[in-house]
């Protein structure tokens, strides 16, 4: 039996410092609140959720489920159960970066009946620490589909509906740029101060921003 000198995490990633978490908890609740004021998302978005009272539907109620740690992950481990962590956290990739400094870009910011999402464009430094696979389309027919481009699935997840897990968040995010590399035109767009949204039907919409935002972080391993 071999010898292990370190414990693996629950997951790796990179973590926001205080500051850019503050920041970015008031961009998702800006974002939230520009949505709740556009009747016309509203009331497509109203229509695929399960909620008592569609009229006093209230989109910073719904999603009361917010992280306590805002963070980019790289690699889920589940302490190790999961299949290939060892190798990920024995890489020299995670080993030079361990506890480094990261500034990562924030270009979208997107929502679906299930999650509230920050989307994470990597540069070539960042991609090292991207593990394979992440990008896998598991639907039905996927050995006929080509994966999205490696690392589109990077996000920060920034809340979710009631009983959804965050894992969703990285999915909801890949579900999108999915429709978008299809094609796909949006079934409606809206003006937001900080970009144009545009929605892909059954609630999925997405907000370009103009002007990126950029978030400090430390990579590291989280151990709850
Ligand atoms: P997230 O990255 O979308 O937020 C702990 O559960 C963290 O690991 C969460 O941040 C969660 O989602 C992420 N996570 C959980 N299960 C995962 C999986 N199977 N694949 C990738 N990330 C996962």
């Amino acid at each position: 039996q071999s010898f292990r000198a370190y414990i693996i995490p629950y997951f790796f990633g990179w973590f926001l410092l205080r500051r850019s978490a503050r920041e970015m908890r008031e961009n998702a609740e800006d974002f939230l609140n520009q949505l709740s004021n556009s009747e016309v998302f509203l009331k497509e978005f109203v229509s695929y959720v399960e909620c008592q009272s569609k009229e006093k539907f209230d989109l910073q109620e719904y999603f009361q489920k917010r992280p306590r740690v805002l963070h980019c992950t790289t690699k889920f481990c589940n302490y190790g159960k999961d299949p290939g962590c060892e190798a990920y956290a024995e890489s020299e990739a995670v080993e030079d970066s361990y506890s480094k400094a990261f500034t990562l870009n924030v270009v979208a910011l997107f929502v679906t009946p299930r999650t509230v999402g920050a989307r994470v464009l990597l540069n070539k430094h960042q991609e090292v620490l991207w593990p394979k696979g992440q990008e896998r389309d598991e639907g039905e027919d996927s050995t006929e589909k080509a994966d999205l481009p490696f690392g589109s699935r990077a996000h920060i997840t920034l809340a979710c509906a009631p009983g959804v897990k965050a894992v969703q968040t990285g999915l909801d995010l890949l579900q999108i740029l999915k429709l978008i590399e299809e094609g796909k035109q949006p079934t409606f767009q809206v003006d937001l101060q900080k970009g144009q949204l545009c929605c892909y039907g059954e609630g999925q919409c997405i907000l370009n921003l103009t002007k990126p935002i950029e978030v400090k972080t430390i990579f590291s391993g989280f151990y709850p």
